[in-house]
């Protein structure tokens, strides 16, 4: 007699792994946290991220998986064949939004409760909230930068541009400039709300279907002025055009670019515009300008002046309401002047990159810590994973790599917030803008590989839908991409060393004096007699001799400009070699502040693997100090 079904296969059942308290499992958030932040602001902000870090690995948790399994939708038509185009988005997504504002994960950087260091807080909640937010965390990024732009604004005073644009007469600048000032005001209100009734989200609408990398070129929006001669900050304008990629379809506001044409000229050659018109790159229309676009819909839920063409299919940001918009003459009110449309938004863009690292960070620490879990739970060949040196090793490079993305992070949101309160020094403020595309350029592509490991490392229960693993390489893929992608960051990066030499001379000053500093403490530790001190003793010593190879090619890239064929070819290997190195640094850092063991170990650990990929940092070296004396031509063609 054959056994029956249940009795067929195994009892056994693997207990899956379990996640704890997000900021009390994270000893190492906790020890950056106690560097970083002052003792008077430290306890308060512990007290909050105990209480947060526990409601990231439950409720938030659970919102963020519900968020995944029950995706926006367009509805494009009522019952009676109304066009209403609503981004229908699930209960949870909505409480996330709820939890947002209660949780001031926008506003606790413009409350500043904690000063000089209050974006430090903000990271580090993010952090932890990141990998459970169901990709909340994207709204919030651009809200944030949104909320920067307004308050940089209102602080500048343009409420009277009165000698910006078309030479409207100084009353019209002034009643343009209080209607700017107070439309800023009530946004900054409303993006920095903690009142979940009040809170609202902006979008970023830069991507056109011609390009997201260079939009100078491919912005085909057009804006016309509502009134002829109305033209300077704070007038309003019409936009017409196709913005193909916007998240946050559901945000109450946006921050738009867009190209100014004459009044009369826009409406009937684009109102219906499916992105086919000719005006990208073109002289027809002036420069880009930036908008603040108040979203909004009548009584019976219509869009004013947009259609929400589709809801995008995405590979993973499943939860994330992305659209395709057609710009049928919405509202906007033009808060840069034309043709500096770019720079005025770049605030924006670098607050959002920040958010990417923090972003970043958190899917590694989730995948770490799940896979710690796990290595308890599961056993191979006699033995639990976490008592096999193999399986320790690779926990150990997936904690190191994780470790390393979050020093960095909150390294930049330290030097953010000094430059915000008005306390960077001008070392600090190269820095702040060097380090911001290598944070989010490294981050990023160490989050897709960190989490890939850490999926490998739950075996085949990490390819399961079940287990909540999947979607986080399928979200983690999202961060190299947008935000700018790794190519164009790096080309960021070229365009600070050529503005700016300075910018070089700060990220190696501010490497060899930590490396210094940290030289000492690893001596005053005892040096060779004491473990701590031996580790962080070699982690100086490799991280300085990776040094001069970095140099080298600063100076060398520097010297030849970023227009130079072979120092673009070399580039990315310099940004990366740059980011290791000043991860290094920022770890010795840490350790030569704590003297723990453990961190002095983690230095070294990853000096070694900098040191390892010196060897890159020196061709590049090479390869960059040649092209400066070659022809570029015939190298790049080596290279191909
Ligand atoms: O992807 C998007 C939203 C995704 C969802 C949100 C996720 C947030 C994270 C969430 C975590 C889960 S929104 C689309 C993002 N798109 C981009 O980031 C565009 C990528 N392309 C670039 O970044 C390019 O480098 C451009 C567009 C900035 C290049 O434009 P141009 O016009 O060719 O640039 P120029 O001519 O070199 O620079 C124009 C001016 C210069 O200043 P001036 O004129 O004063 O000399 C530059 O120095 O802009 C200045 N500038 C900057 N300044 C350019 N970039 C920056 C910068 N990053 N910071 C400061
Ligand atoms: P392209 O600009 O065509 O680039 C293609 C490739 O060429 C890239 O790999 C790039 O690195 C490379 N490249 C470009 N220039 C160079 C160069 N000079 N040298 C070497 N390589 C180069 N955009 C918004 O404005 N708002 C949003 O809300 C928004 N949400 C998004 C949500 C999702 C899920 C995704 C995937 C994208 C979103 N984007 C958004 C768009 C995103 O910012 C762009 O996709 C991104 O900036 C790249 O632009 P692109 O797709 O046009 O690629």
């Amino acid at each position: 007699m054959s056994a029956p079904c249940s009795q067929v296969g195994t009892s056994f059942t693997q207990d899956p792994p379990h996640l704890g308290n997000q900021f009390s499992d994270d000893g190492f958030l906790q020890s950056l946290l106690g560097r970083l932040l002052p003792p008077e602001a430290l306890p308060e902000v512990q007290q909050d991220l105990e209480r947060f870090g526990w409601e990231a690995a439950t409720s938030i948790k659970q919102l963020g998986q519900q968020a995944e399994a029950q995706p926006p939708r367009l509805v494009q038509h009522d019952a009676w064949g109304g066009r209403i185009d609503a981004v229908v988005t699930s209960p949870a997504w909505q409480a996330l939004k709820a939890v947002s504002a209660r949780e001031g994960l926008v506003a606790a950087a413009y409350e500043r409760r904690q000063g000089q260091h209050s974006r430090i807080a903000q990271m580090a909640k993010l952090y932890l909230f990141g990998a459970s937010s169901g990709l909340y965390n994207c709204p919030l990024a651009m809200t944030d930068g949104a909320a920067r732009l307004c308050e940089m604004l209102l602080a500048a005073g343009q409420g009277a541009p009165a000698s910006r644009g078309g030479g409207r007469p100084a009353s019209e600048g002034q009643q343009a400039g209080g209607e700017l000032q107070a439309a800023l005001a009530e946004a900054f209100c409303h993006l920095t709300s903690r009142n979940p009734a009040e809170f609202r989200t902006s979008g970023q609408w830069m991507t056109e279907k011609r390009g997201g990398s260079d939009v100078s070129y491919a912005t085909e929006t057009v804006a016309e002025p509502e009134q002829a001669g109305q033209t300077g900050v704070g007038s309003w304008y019409r936009l017409y055009g196709y913005k193909w990629f916007t998240s946050a379809a559901d945000g109450e506001a946006a921050m738009a670019l867009a190209r100014e044409l004459p009044a009369g000229q826009a409406g009937a050659g684009h109102s219906g515009g499916s992105g086919s018109s000719s005006t990208a790159g073109s002289g027809a229309a002036s420069g880009l300008a930036l908008f603040y676009v108040p979203v909004r819909r009548d009584a019976a839920g219509r869009p004013q002046g947009f259609e929400v063409v589709r809801l995008k299919d995405k590979l993973g940001t499943r939860q994330l309401p992305t659209a395709e918009l057609l710009l049928t003459g919405i509202r906007a009110l033009k808060i840069s002047e034309a043709g500096r449309g770019v720079p005025a938004i770049a605030p924006m863009v670098n607050i959002t990159r920040l958010h990417n690292a923090a972003a970043a960070a958190s899917y590694m620490r989730r995948i770490t810590a799940l896979a710690q879990d796990y290595a308890r739970r599961r056993s191979a060949f006699g033995a639990p994973l976490i008592n096999q040196p193999l399986a320790q090793r690779a926990l150990a490079w997936l904690h190191l790599h994780t470790a390393g993305s979050l020093a960095l992070t909150l390294e930049v949101a330290r030097l953010l917030v000094l430059q915000e309160c008005g306390c960077a020094a001008p070392e600090e403020a190269h820095l702040l803008r060097l380090l911001t595309p290598l944070a989010k350029l490294y981050t990023a592509k160490e989050s897709v590989a960190v989490v890939s490991e850490g999926i490998e490392f739950s075996g085949g229960q990490g390819y399961i839908e079940g287990t909540h693993l999947p979607v986080i390489l399928r979200d983690a893929q999202v961060l190299p991409i947008w935000e700018g992608s790794t190519s164009v960051l790096v080309l960021d990066v070229l365009r600070v060393l050529s503005s700016a030499p300075q910018a070089a001379a700060a990220f190696t000053h501010c490497c060899s004096a930590e490396l210094n500093a940290a030289a000492a403490a690893a001596a005053a530790l005892g040096g060779d007699s004491s473990s701590a001190g031996q580790a962080l003793g070699r982690a100086c010593t490799a991280l300085r001799s990776a040094l001069p190879g970095v140099e080298a090619s600063l100076r060398a890239a520097v010297a030849a400009g970023p227009g130079s064929a072979m120092v673009q070819v070399g580039s990315r290997d310099l940004a990366f070699a740059m980011a290791r190195l000043f991860v290094g640094v920022l770890l010795a850092a840490h350790a030569a502040w704590s003297g723990e063991e453990e961190h002095a170990l983690l230095a070294a650990e990853w000096a070694c693997e900098c040191g390892a990929s010196s060897g890159s940092a020196s061709s590049t070296a090479e390869a960059v100090a040649s092209s400066a004396a070659e022809r570029p031509e015939a190298q790049l063609h080596i290279a191909a």
